[in-house]
């Protein structure tokens, strides 16, 4: 049997796709709320969370992390849940870069 083909695809030439992580803007999560998602979910320090958490507040949306397909659906689910489970609107989506 000729395995060459599927062999030549687990060498892989390109890098993964990458998919940007996106907080969207609402009139209702509190700001503190979302800096403390920004740091539970992507790392950030106090600092860095303000910073995005300002700019999805002035601009409508902000980049969170780019990540490979599978880590950012993870991460848009994770942020979804915690959100729901304090009640808050607050949108996360992922975006192929
Ligand atoms: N706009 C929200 C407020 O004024 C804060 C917020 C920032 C919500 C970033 C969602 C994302 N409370």
């Amino acid at each position: 049997q000729d395995d060459s083909l599927l062999e030549l695809e687990k060498t892989r030439v390109k890098p993964p796709p990458l998919f940007k992580v996106m907080v969207l803007n609402d009139d209702y999560t509190p700001m503190d709320f979302v800096v403390g998602v920004l740091q539970k979910f992507f790392g950030m320090n106090r600092e860095q969370a303000t910073r995005v958490m300002l700019k999805v507040h002035t601009e409508g949306a902000g980049v969170c992390g780019i990540y490979p397909k599978d880590v950012a659906a993870s991460k848009v689910e994770q942020v979804c849940t915690f959100a729901r489970q304090h009640q808050h609107p607050l949108a996360c989506v992922m975006e192929e870069n």
